[in-house]
């Protein structure tokens, strides 16, 4: 009888270059996570009053780094890594070339490492290279020319990234040229063609407008043309970030829940919906804007209205998928059923909490994105009241919540403490309930967003009368708590790494209820989903555009035509091929 239990080999076992590629994606997410967290408490405490060792100046420093870390390299480093997991896996066989892989890699680390260094030195005097621009980075509000070119390198990173998987698949498509499109895999090509869509707007943002205006080689740029290409691409972004929990929502949760996913056709449908319609919508960031026609923002609520589906979907297909599992466990009843899953399991209460906290975050969605009704909220802190139960709870919490499955299958070590874990994750959704509800409740009493010390006191304003202050330690509160919360995810993280390796904890995931020999063929024809997405962003963005220029002008009112650089280089071959006839007599 041999000691060991013969189990099946791991995905480290049977990938080990790529796991450690993973490994270094997870870890570069989860350094972000930590640093975003301590700006976090230090923004929280500072803008609620109380504690404010830092001066207001620094709040939008601090501000700037919470965000870009957070959204920008917490989320992407974790979506490179998941999204090697699920296309190595779901394709079972290496990358194509892993040097290349850790090309895209190096690309990623070093675009963020000069973006942070250049929102840091924000704190030093000494040194200008400034970039308190916030996530958004809006003109007029200019960044040092390095955070700039820090985001142009990390993106091509994450273009290569794509380019890494999609030639993965082909290279596996020819040696089953009969098969599907696995769902992991679909899931991630999707995804990456929404992402070279938007991507395509913000590199003409940064290259064509912002960075050689931080260079001075452009006098000026038009703020309104760069803000709407910033959300051409800034909505889409969300479901960039999104569309990887949903890949768990839609293959992990239901496994750890004994259940099986219970529609492939149907997460097909979900994720063609994000690629066809995430991008036509970014006005809808827009509808106090000036310069936009009003047509132009109706069109883009409408819009939004449509992309609610794959989210309904979602939510309908995620739970179904969960409570097959549940009933298939015993569970009877109309609610019964949620007493046969396992709760103690911190990477299904996480999930689900996030699950949860996003029909929140979803619904607070619907109502920024009805045009009145976004006139009261607009810049208010009701809308980072809605984007932390999204990106801050359905992706973050999300994220956590499935690194507690998926760290012993590429390390070979367990967990360190489910227990801890399970807290953890809890007190995430208790912290967040109180911070975003307090947020929102805020909001709606016209408290702006993005002010470093908003004070009432001292008014006979009804705000200060009525609950602000009150708010205000709801969302301290809240804020400590999901900095403790980090800070036990991530002490979980390093305690697993010291862990011994251990053999066994493979896990397979379950065939779908209804499988892909469901699905109609088209679904799989990525060209033709990638073409129509590409019109609907021309219907939807070609008219703004050519309105916004032909009022403001490329380079904002009384901008040159040509840019000056245009000028510069025209001018340095002009003098270049002077010297020509001489060289040739
Ligand atoms: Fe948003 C602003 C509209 C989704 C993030 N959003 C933001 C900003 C961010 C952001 C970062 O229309 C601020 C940017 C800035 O700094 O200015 N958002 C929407 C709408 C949706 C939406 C309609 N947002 C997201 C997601 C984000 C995100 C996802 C990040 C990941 N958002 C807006 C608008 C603004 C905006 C305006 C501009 C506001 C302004 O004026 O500035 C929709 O996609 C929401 C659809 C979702 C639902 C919920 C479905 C429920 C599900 C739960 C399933 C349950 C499970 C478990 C799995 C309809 C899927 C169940 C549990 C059990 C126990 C059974
Ligand atoms: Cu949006």
């Amino acid at each position: 009888m041999s000691s060991a239990i013969e189990s099946e080999p791991t995905f480290v076992d049977e990938f080990p270059a790529e796991s450690r590629l993973i490994r270094a994606a997870f870890l570069g997410s989860f350094l972000a996570l930590g640093l975003g967290a301590v700006f976090g408490i230090i923004q929280t405490l500072h803008r609620t009053g109380i504690a404010r060792p830092f001066s207001s100046v620094d709040y939008y420093t601090f501000l700037t780094a919470h965000g870009v870390f957070l959204v920008i390299s917490f989320t992407i480093f974790f979506l490179v890594g998941l999204f090697t997991w699920a296309v190595v896996r779901s394709l079972d066989r290496p990358l194509v070339n892993i040097r290349i892989s850790w090309t895209w890699y190096a690309l990623m680390s070093a675009g963020i490492t000069m973006t942070g260094v250049s929102i840091l030195a924000g704190f030093t005097n000494r040194i200008d290279m400034s970039a308190d621009v916030l996530f958004t980075f809006y003109a007029p509000l200019q960044a040092h020319p390095l955070f700039y070119t820090g985001l142009a390198v990390f993106i091509v990173g994450t273009w290569i990234a794509g380019a890494d998987w999609f030639r993965t698949w082909l290279a596996w498509r020819e040696e089953n040229p009969d098969e599907r499109i696995p769902l992991q895999t679909f899931m991630v090509l999707t995804t990456m063609a929404m992402w070279y869509i938007a991507t395509s707007a913000i590199a003409v943002s940064v290259l064509v407008f912002l960075l050689p205006w931080s260079l001075g080689w452009i006098e000026q740029v038009n703020p309104t043309l760069t803000r709407t290409l910033f959300w051409f691409f800034g909505h889409p972004v969300v479901y960039f970030w999104l569309m990887p929990a949903y890949l768990l929502w839609y293959t992990v949760l239901p496994k750890i829940a004994g259940g099986r996913l219970f529609s492939d056709p149907l997460a097909r449908v979900v994720f063609v919906l994000f690629l066809l319609l995430s991008t036509p919508v970014g006005i809808h960031h827009q509808y106090l804007d000036p310069g936009i026609a009003e047509g132009f923002k109706f069109i883009s609520m409408t819009n939004t209205m449509f992309l609610l589906l794959p989210s309904l979907l979602t939510a309908f297909t995620v739970v179904a998928s969960v409570e097959y599992g549940a009933r298939k466990r015993g569970g009877t009843g109309i609610f019964g059923w949620l007493r046969e899953l396992p709760w103690r399991d911190p990477a299904f209460t996480g999930m689900m909490l996030a699950g949860l906290m996003f029909a929140a975050g979803g619904f607070s969605g619907m109502i920024n994105a009805g045009m009145n009704i976004n006139y009261m909220i607009h810049n208010t802190i009701w809308v980072p009241g809605h984007f932390h139960l999204t990106v801050g709870t359905a992706v973050a919490l999300t994220f956590m919540a499935a690194t507690y499955w998926i760290w012993p299958q590429i390390s070979n070590k367990p967990i360190y403490s489910k227990p801890i874990g399970l807290f953890q994750v809890v007190l995430w959704f208790i912290g967040m309930a109180l911070m975003s509800n307090a947020m929102h409740a805020q909001g709606l009493l016209g408290v702006p967003r993005r002010t470093a010390e908003p004070e009432y006191a001292g008014f006979d304003y009804p705000l200060a009368l009525g609950g602000f202050e009150e708010l205000n330690l709801q969302i301290a509160i809240g804020g400590t708590l999901l900095f403790v919360s980090t800070v036990l995810f991530l002490g979980n993280v390093v305690l697993t790494m010291g862990n011994p390796k251990v053999s066994g904890l493979a896990e397979s995931l379950p065939p779908a209820l209804s499988g892909p020999e469901d699905a109609p063929m088209v679904l799989d024809n990525l060209r033709l989903w990638f073409a129509i997405a590409v019109v609907l962003v021309v219907l939807a963005y070609a008219l703004p555009i050519v309105g916004i220029v032909s009022r403001g002008g490329l380079l904002g009112p009384g901008g040159s035509a040509f840019p000056v650089w245009i000028d510069v280089a025209g001018t340095w071959i002009a003098n270049a091929t002077a010297v020509v006839p001489e060289v040739l007599r």
